[in-house]
């Protein structure tokens, strides 16, 4: 088996996909999963919202490995959509224009959940906002109506249900979400050098954090259980 490529360190591979957060943001699902509303924001010469424009931009496919930074990991995830890249330069930076040196990134979901990365990390082409997945339209559980994806770093950098995308030159714009403690948030959080946090060293996270799986697991499947019964039991009524 040498042509698989080890996992990261302090990685272990799981067969299923779990749709997975920090536990607040469980129960807190998109009014309207299948429609697109994502604002542009922060120091830019004009906010602005698109929807449809969206949809003019040249589209892709990409097949990568995510990694939460709990230590699970999924090996060849197939997503479909646009590249961060391609929107930055055909949409950000000629509509709404961000302002010299506002190269901190913040993305937030509609569920209240937000995380940011560098302007540059962003523009690697292996970023990707993306509404396909597995061939099929991105559902509710992993991020529907669009959510970022950028496989170098931990999971917790790949804001679901974006709301806005925010251009920032303060990092004192941006704080992880109330109320987890700034030392689980890597300004970079990239999964080759083990960037899982602050502060702490990162075999002292790994363990940590992996105690957390089992729960957050449970915990979310729990709630999406209930959402579709609910959205189910709607539409029958
Ligand atoms: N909006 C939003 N985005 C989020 C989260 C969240 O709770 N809400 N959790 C993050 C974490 S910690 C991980 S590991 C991934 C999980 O993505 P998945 O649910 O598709 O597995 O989403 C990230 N993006
Ligand atoms: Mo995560």
């Amino acid at each position: 088996m040498a042509d698989i490529p080890a996992l990261p360190p302090g990685q272990i591979e799981r067969q299923q996909f779990p749709r997975f957060g920090l536990g607040k943001f469980a129960r807190r699902f998109p009014a309207d999963p299948d429609r697109l509303m994502l604002g542009i924001r922060g120091d830019v010469g004009r906010e602005m919202r698109i929807g449809n424009e969206f949809q003019s931009l040249p589209r892709i496919e990409q097949q990568s490995d995510f990694h939460c930074v709990t230590t699970w990991s999924v090996r060849g995830v197939r997503w479909g959509g646009v590249r961060f890249l391609d929107f930055y330069e055909q949409i950000a930076l000629p509509l709404a224009k961000p302002l010299p040196g506002a190269e901190l990134v913040v993305l937030r979901g509609e569920d209240g959940y937000c995380s940011c990365l560098p302007l540059e990390d962003l523009l690697h082409p292996d970023v990707i906002l993306a509404d396909r997945l597995d061939d099929q339209p991105l559902d509710v559980a992993h991020g529907a109506p669009l959510r970022l994806v950028a496989p170098a770093h931990y999971g917790y950098k790949n804001v679901k249900h974006l709301v806005s995308i925010e251009f920032w030159k303060d990092r004192r714009r941006y704080r992880f979400p109330f109320p987890y403690p700034a030392f689980m948030d890597h300004p970079r959080a990239r999964v080759a050098f083990e960037e899982r946090g602050r502060f702490f060293p990162s075999w002292m996270l790994r363990h940590l954090y992996r105690l957390l799986i089992p729960f957050s697991v449970w915990n979310f499947e729990r709630a999406l259980a209930r959402y579709r019964a609910r959205r189910l039991s709607g539409r029958q009524r």
